[in-house]
């Protein structure tokens, strides 16, 4: 048994002071106590502000490597989303499986510093460069695993599905070859991935992802959603306009409209982005416990628009917050950029508090309760029985000097930075603690022979 004694903690039914909190063998919380003095606590971690640790629930992780390559503008009169994808996809080429795992470790290391507790790896990248399957099908989703061995992340793993290049059928070209597969050797690669999680750690899963409806035609999306009828199920859907007038010219309907006709979307559904929604589409994502995966900082980089989050949750839609490509890792830049989009939509101030919960807290509370769903991770409260994902926060840093209550998380999302963050815990595991992660020299030692081979092959 481990016992960490905090100052002051956001439990399940709100605020308390001098917080005892046990975890087990298994990584779950076994006892919460409050008023415990520290001196009775001496025994084990001692912090500031500890928090329930959120799942990040969308990441491409050899994104990752991309940063900085993108910000430049192309011969057309815009830059776009469709313009960067070419770019990724040239990018992909280069990556060999044992840089794969060490880009991994490296952004899941990243994301534990910044407060994230678990990952879900929407993974796509299958095949060699030239789209002949490796001799394991599932090769690269092992290295996935193994990175999160190294980093101690809780992992949940989605092997994606992905076979056509757009809704009229067409063929996957240039990069898009190393996603390739059909149904029979998807499965294979789902099995692959499964049985390389089990092996893992028993708080990681796995889940199931059609890409997108751009890259999965209406009869292969029953089939994949029907091979793992309990696992969560992502999707990518509605973050461009593009998309939207592709799947409306060919379906009639659009994306989210034709998704909800044909498919019993439900609390095991995560629709990343949903950018752009009716009124109605949006009405019919917050009754259905679906999941909306919301990637503020990659939203804004890509340019696809800004999600109605105010009146989503007003009608009672969970969300989550996903890092997707990886640019920058800041779990407190994610909330603030989601918050600070509907400012500057709406022309008002706190638009996402309620008269009892402030900005941060509103955030924060949302964050946590999505991120363990889409994760299918018994995560997400600071309570008995949970898991013990984690996060404490430095009781010292001058941006929280003298605040208490909702005010330290306004103060570490709306002012502060990942500096913040003093420890972390992964179902029960150490993995951060004064800031910075406990095997960080040798992550970061693979992560840079990594991007010198990929720097040299591009
Ligand atoms: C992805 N990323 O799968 O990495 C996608 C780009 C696509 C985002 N959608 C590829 N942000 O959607 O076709
Ligand atoms: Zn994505």
């Amino acid at each position: 048994m481990t016992r960490i004694w905090a100052e002051t903690a956001l439990l399940a039914d709100g605020w308390a002071g001098k917080v005892a909190v046990d975890m087990d063998e298994s990584g779950r919380i076994s006892a919460v106590s409050t008023g415990v003095e520290r001196a009775a606590a001496d025994a084990g971690r001692h912090v500031g502000v500890l928090l329930a640790a959120p799942a990040n629930l969308h990441s491409h992780a050899f994104q990752r490597a991309m940063a900085g390559l993108s910000e430049r503008r192309g011969p057309g009169a815009h830059d776009t989303f469709w313009t960067w994808r070419e770019i990724m996809y040239r990018f992909l080429a280069a990556f060999t499986p044992e840089t794969i795992e060490d880009v991994a470790a490296f952004v899941q290391m990243e994301m534990l510093e910044a407060g994230y507790a678990a990952s879900v790896e929407f993974h796509y990248v299958h095949n060699q460069a030239d789209g002949t399957p490796y001799a394991d099908p599932a090769e690269l989703s092992r290295r996935i695993v193994s990175a999160a061995g190294v980093s101690g992340i809780g992992l949940t793993l989605l092997p994606v599905y992905y076979a056509t290049g757009g809704l009229d059928g067409r063929p996957l070209a240039g990069g898009q070859v190393r996603f390739r597969s059909d149904l029979d050797g998807f499965a294979r690669i789902v099995e692959g991935a499964e049985d390389a999680v089990r092996r893992l750690s028993p708080d990681a899963r796995s889940g199931i992802a059609p890409h997108s409806l751009r890259a999965v035609p209406a009869a292969d999306l029953a089939r994949v959603a029907a091979m793992r009828p309990d696992a969560p199920l992502h999707m990518h859907i509605a973050e461009q306009t593009g998309e939207v007038e592709e799947v409306l010219a060919v379906h009639g309907r659009r994306p989210v409209e034709w998704l909800f006709d044909n498919h019993a979307v439900d609390a095991r559904w995560c629709l990343i982005h949903c950018t752009h929604l009716t009124a109605g589409e949006r009405r019919a994502i917050a009754t259905s416990g679906a999941v909306a995966g919301l990637c503020p900082i990659t939203e804004s980089s890509l340019g696809d628009g800004i999600f109605d989050g105010a009146n989503y949750l007003a009608e009672g839609g969970v969300l989550g917050i996903g890092s997707d490509s990886n640019i920058r890792i800041a779990l407190s830049e994610e909330l603030r950029t989601l918050e600070y989009s509907q400012r500057l939509r709406d022309r008002h101030r706190a638009v996402l508090a309620t008269p009892e919960r402030s900005c941060g807290r509103r955030l924060y509370d949302e964050t946590l309760k999505g991120g363990a769903r889409a994760a299918g991770r018994d995560s997400g409260a600071l309570a008995v029985g949970r898991l013990a994902d984690l996060v404490a926060l430095d009781g010292g840093a001058l941006h929280l000097e003298g605040l208490s209550g909702d005010a330290l998380l306004d103060a570490w999302i709306f002012a502060g930075d990942d500096r913040v963050v003093s420890d972390v815990w992964a179902a029960g595991r150490h993995v951060v603690a004064d800031g910075r992660h406990v095997r960080r020299a040798a992550i970061e030692a693979r992560y840079r022979k990594a991007m010198a081979g990929l720097r040299a092959a591009l």
